[in-house]
């Protein structure tokens, strides 16, 4: 096996990278050469775990777990790998010693953004813990040439540009032509008998390659590594020479084109978004590849698939590659030859699903129309699994109102979550309160049927990489308070912190980590755009997707309302307060981008006013991602995580800012709950209308206007909206829109939020309390690890074993 085991090693594996790789000596190396050579030095130890954790799971022939999600969002990967691998300072030693800045090396590598935020990074950080935990694991996505996209602000207003992240990134790809899979769209349906079995083949379809791009997944600690597979999609057309010679070079060459914008671009979350046929092109792409694939390679293992259910657990993470249901079905039936009762059998105990949001207008529907001609035997398949299970709700309920809501095809739509829940042996949530609403409210007649199937798995974050690898100052102390590195493997040892709840010394030297990282993070601001941040302010975040439902406009509205304060009272005195945003917009969500430039407008008006110097500074920080994230963190001090309740699933930005100690402003919504349940209302600063309240208050006829009518502070900060700021930008298209209709009720929680901001300030005047809380909020966060939430997942739903 090829190890690496000194410093020198490192340096001569990666002058030999360097030299197979770019033909160049390390004299001639730049930053971006040098990590594309240092990450194949790491791939050359991990492709030997990968053959060697494949040879073990052929003969033990244990159940594997796939894990099927359009969307990965990895970030960057070579300290991430080195740390795993244990080799995270020797990398850096080598680095250094062959002449560069480690640093600069690490910031050359562009974030793989295979995800748009909460659901494709969770994705991420389940890989990582599957991999430790020692489940053999697959994921499964497409290898988008452009990730979501990167976000400019000019004059204040998002613009979107092109994420080019291969050219660097692929260093962590390997592509496996020789296993290539062939997904079939379109074409008409010819059924025929021969030899008394009937067949059904589907002629004059567009056929699209699928070629796999590996990366491999080293776990910590451990040998084992698994693979995230990412599908490429090519046109056979540009292979097949015939089509040239034909005189087809016009058809070869535009079917080339269409086939390949597939894997072209990943799809901004727009939850408002039409069904569009280019996004159930790519997941039926990636759904159909995965499958055969997986069931190319278990025939091969077992030589039948009548076990394959008992080999190979399949997760569904939100609803986006349901198809595997139909597409599981179909080879099943045509390609092995199953019966309809086999083939549902086997593939009904395969499937386990996530539902990752509870927002309407995000649950997925296709038109039938728009499946029956891309997909007409996946149709064909659906609409018998709809037909069975609508007479199966009739026989059980006698009740078309239920038959209706629950039904699969409906009203020429195909309802995605219904079909998962259908199907599945398994449905989760999120967090406590959401998996509560998916039973109580989403999915309540088919949870009172089959109330089995139904289970939660709270979110969890990779607490390696969201603490350990980006704080390394909390890092050492944890270390030495807990009395070793226990707590990486057995995240719950970070309990052990709170016996020094009251020791000053140790709250002392916590708040100068917190402030060491302020200032690294106002360097790296000062350095990307420009912005001086003041160290010294308290620094309070909200660093999520633009989203009306997780109201970053509350944040704003509170903000107006301190600055109007201040010019009451120029000579109030105050801590020093600096509130940071980062957030994308989806390119066609209209009011987020809205709500992205009035934040700009007012960091434009508060830091230019000479009266906030030393008091209040907003600042808006450009694209926000993964590798800012991780700037950001360890530097927070405030949490805003102030979702209406009953919207958020559940968040797991909320339990990054936790695990570095940041206290959180929140409404009791997804994992904020359970954050509660560890911290008590004197560790957190809660507010605002419990998920209950807010259909109680829904029910009785919500009408924001009167909070406006009655409320002098609320009103002024309206019709400041109304007139805008400095820039001339009238913001009153928002307050209208918080007048007439407040979905998210913004204005009734306005006055808790604003209190809540109190305590937030009087609680940082008393640095020894608040100091206490922050040990106490790292504390308690081991519940929040993934290797928690993929322990749970393992032993209550893919019943795998692990470490
Ligand atoms: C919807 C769409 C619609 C069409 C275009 C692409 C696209 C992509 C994603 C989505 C739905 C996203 C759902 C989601 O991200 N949910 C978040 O999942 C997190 C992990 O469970 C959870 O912590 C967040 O609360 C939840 O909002």
């Amino acid at each position: 096996m090829t190890s690496i085991k000194t410093v020198q090693e490192m340096k001569d594996a990666i002058c030999d990278k360097l030299k197979l790789r770019f033909g160049c000596g390390v004299e001639d190396a730049d930053e971006s050469q040098m990590l594309y050579a240092s990450a194949l030095a790491l791939r050359e130890i991990m492709a030997d775990m990968e053959i060697s954790s494949k040879r073990e799971l052929r003969d033990k022939k244990a159940r594997q777990v796939h894990y099927l999600s359009m969307e990965f969002l990895i970030g960057r990967s070579l300290m991430k790998n080195a740390y795993n691998l244990g080799l995270g300072d020797m990398l850096t030693q080598a680095i250094e010693e062959l002449g560069f800045k480690s640093g600069d090396v690490f910031e050359a590598e562009p974030d793989a953004a295979l995800g748009n935020g909460g659901l494709g990074r969770l994705a991420a950080c389940y890989l990582d813990s599957m991999s430790t935990l020692e489940i053999p694991a697959t994921g499964y996505s497409i290898c988008y040439e452009l990730g979501i996209f990167k976000q400019k602000i000019v004059n204040g207003e998002q613009v979107e540009l092109p994420d080019i992240w291969k050219d660097i990134g692929a260093a962590w790809l390997v592509t496996k032509p020789q296993e290539t899979e062939t997904v079939y769209f379109g074409g008409t349906l010819r059924r025929f008998v021969d030899n008394g079995q009937l067949h059904i083949v589907n002629e004059g379809a567009t056929e699209v390659l699928a070629v796999p791009c590996d990366m491999e997944i080293a776990g910590y600690n451990t040998d084992h590594v698994n693979v995230l597979r990412l599908w490429d999609a090519k046109s056979p057309a540009m292979m097949d020479m015939a089509l040239f010679a034909k005189g087809e070079y016009l058809r070869a060459v535009e079917q080339h084109a269409m086939v390949e914008t597939i894997a072209k671009v990943l799809y901004p979350d727009d939850t408002h978004e039409e069904g569009k046929l280019l996004r159930l092109k790519q997941q039926y792409f990636f759904v159909s590849a995965t499958m055969q694939s997986i069931v190319r390679k278990h025939i091969e293992q077992c030589g039948t698939v009548m076990n394959f259910h008992e080999k190979n657990v399949i997760q569904i993470n939100d609803t986006h590659p349901t198809l595997v249901i139909p597409e599981l079905m179909r080879i099943f039936m045509d390609d092995v030859g199953l019966s309809w009762n086999e083939a549902w059998e086997i593939t009904r105990q395969s499937v386990a699903y996530t539902n990752h949001t509870v927002l309407s207008e995000a649950l997925e529907r296709w038109p039938q129309s728009l499946i029956q001609t891309l997909l007409p035997r996946i149709w064909e398949i659906i609409d018998e699994i709809a037909r069975r299970w609508q007479r199966h709700v009739d026989e059980y309920y006698h009740d078309t109102a239920k038959t209706a809501e629950m039904a699969i095809v409906w009203d020429g739509q195909v309802r995605m979550a219904n079909l998962c829940v259908a199907t599945c042996t398994a449905v989760n949530g999120v967090s406590a309160l959401h998996s509560e609403i998916l039973r109580k409210d989403l999915f309540k007649y088919a949870c009172a049927m089959m109330p089995e199937k139904f289970r939660n798995v709270t979110n969890g974050i990779d607490h390696r990489r969201w603490l350990s690898e980006i704080n390394p100052g909390l890092d050492s102390l944890i270390k030495e308070l807990t009395g070793g590195d226990a707590y990486l493997m057995r995240p719950l040892e970070l309990k052990k912190l709170e016996a020094y709840a009251d020791d000053t010394a140790v709250l002392e030297r916590l708040a100068k980590i917190k402030h060491d990282n302020k200032e690294n993070l106002a360097r790296h601001v000062k350095r990307a755009s420009n912005i001086v941040l003041n160290p010294d302010a308290i620094f309070d975040v909200q660093a999520k997707r633009l989203h009306e439902y997780k109201r970053q406009l509350l944040n704003v509205l509170h903000i107006i309302s301190l600055y109007q304060r201040i010019q009451d009272d120029p000579g109030i005195r105050m801590q020093p307060h600096t509130f940071l945003f980062g957030a994308k917009a989806a390119p066609g969500y209209f009011v987020a981008k809205r709500i992205i430039h009035l934040i700009n407008s007012l960091a434009d008006q508060v830091n230019n006013d000479p009266i906030c110097k030393d008091k209040l500074q907003v600042a808006f920080l450009e694209n926000y991602r993964v590798s800012l994230a991780e700037v950001l963190m360890p530097a927070s001090e405030v949490s805003q995580q102030i979702s209406l309740a009953g919207k958020e699933a559940s968040g797991t930005g909320n339990m990054k800012f936790m695990m570095n100690g940041a206290l959180t402003v929140g409404t009791l919504d997804g994992a904020n709950v359970e954050m509660h349940e560890v911290l008590g209302d004197e560790n957190m600063f809660l507010f605002g209308m419990h998920a209950d309240e807010v259909v109680r208050v829904r029910q009785q006829g919500y009408m924001p206007q009167i909070h406006y009518a009655q409320n002098y502070n609320l009103r002024r900060v309206i019709d400041q909206l109304k007139r805008g700021f400095r820039d001339g930008v009238s913001y009153d298209d928002l307050a209208q829109r918080l007048l007439m209709n407040d979905e998210y009720m913004l204005l009734q929680d306005f006055d808790a939020y604003c209190q809540a901001e109190r305590r937030v300030a009087e609680t940082y005047a008393n640095p020894g309390k608040w100091n206490r809380m922050s040990l106490l909020n790292i504390a308690r966060s081991g519940i929040f690890a993934a290797d928690r939430s993929v322990a749970e997942y393992a032993d209550n739903i893919w019943h795998v074993p692990h470490r």
